[in-house]
């Protein structure tokens, strides 16, 4: 079994590079080549590129590992090791040229559900502004090779909180409806449009929480693991851990004092 260091670099190398291309076709133009889930779902033609340089990276590094791409999908592996990518993660942002969006790479051990699994090295790379998250498990989380660490606590009323919204418009409206419930709470809220960089926001001390429920599991497997190894709590709906139901990432003491009432503000909201 390689360390988790070895693995750190093999996220880092193909991550980057697949940066290099989302940046470089964003230059030259960006056209939806597909929808998903719904209309706004979108999936440009770089995404795909994106992921199968990552996956055509990884296969040849690792070729007995399993893969969990957001585009091309899954592909069971033998030796316990899965990858979990997210080739530009803020599609939208992508798409609009709104300078926030990141390669998202995590490499995980056990089933790749992030309810079971243990991530053992993640990166994601913002080819704009050229930042580059990295952690390992019990490695620490770096900014550009800079240690990160969350701040002890904030009071909730001072908390800056980060949230995300489905793209289907009915669990917007519900995603809506319980931001309502939590604005008056805390300071403000920033809705970021990118799951990853959101989570790196919280291990920089640029947000002091985030929340958002319906993520996929590439969108949040690399960037938990950067939040937690700078010292924030992570975790999901009730004791579980964060999955697409919930994910909540805070400093410790804000942890206890916001996931109180994001878990009652999403009680009412049964999956
Ligand atoms: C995005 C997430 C974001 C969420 C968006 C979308 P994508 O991922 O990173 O947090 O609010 O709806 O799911 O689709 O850009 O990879």
């Amino acid at each position: 079994m390689p360390s988790n260091a070895e693995l750190l670099a093999i996220a880092l190398n193909v991550a980057r590079r697949a940066g290099e291309v989302a940046r470089q076709r964003r230059a030259d133009g960006v056209e939806v080549a597909a929808t998903k889930s719904s209309l706004v779902d979108i999936v440009t033609q770089a995404d795909r590129e994106a992921e199968n340089l990552i996956r055509s990276a990884i296969s040849a590094a690792r070729p007995n590992d399993g893969f969990l791409g957001e585009e091309s999908g899954g592909g069971e592996g033998t030796s316990g090791l899965t990858w979990v990518v997210d080739p530009i993660d803020g599609t939208v942002n992508y798409f609009y040229g709104i300078p926030s969006y990141a390669v998202s790479v995590a490499v995980v051990e056990g089933d790749p559900d992030p309810l079971t699994w243990r991530t053992l090295a993640g990166a994601v790379v913002n080819p704009v502004n050229g930042e580059i998250y990295t952690a390992s498990a019990g490695g620490g989380a770096h900014l550009n090779g800079e240690r990160l660490r969350v701040k002890e606590s904030t009071d909730l009323e001072l908390a800056l909180v980060g949230t995300g919204f489905g793209y289907d418009a009915q669990v917007r409206e519900k995603q809506a409806r319980i931001l309502v419930e939590l604005i008056g709470k805390v300071r403000d809220v920033r809705r970021i449009g990118a799951a990853s960089l959101d989570l790196c926001n919280v291990a920089a001390g640029r947000l002091d929480a985030y929340y958002e429920r319906g993520l996929n599991p590439w969108d949040h497997a690399a960037g938990a693991l950067i939040a937690r190894e700078a010292g924030a709590t992570v975790g999901g709906l009730g004791d579980a851990p964060a999955s697409a139901a919930l994910i909540v990432a805070a400093q410790p003491g804000l942890y206890a004092q916001l996931d109180p009432l994001i878990q009652a503000a999403f009680a009412d909201w049964v999956l």
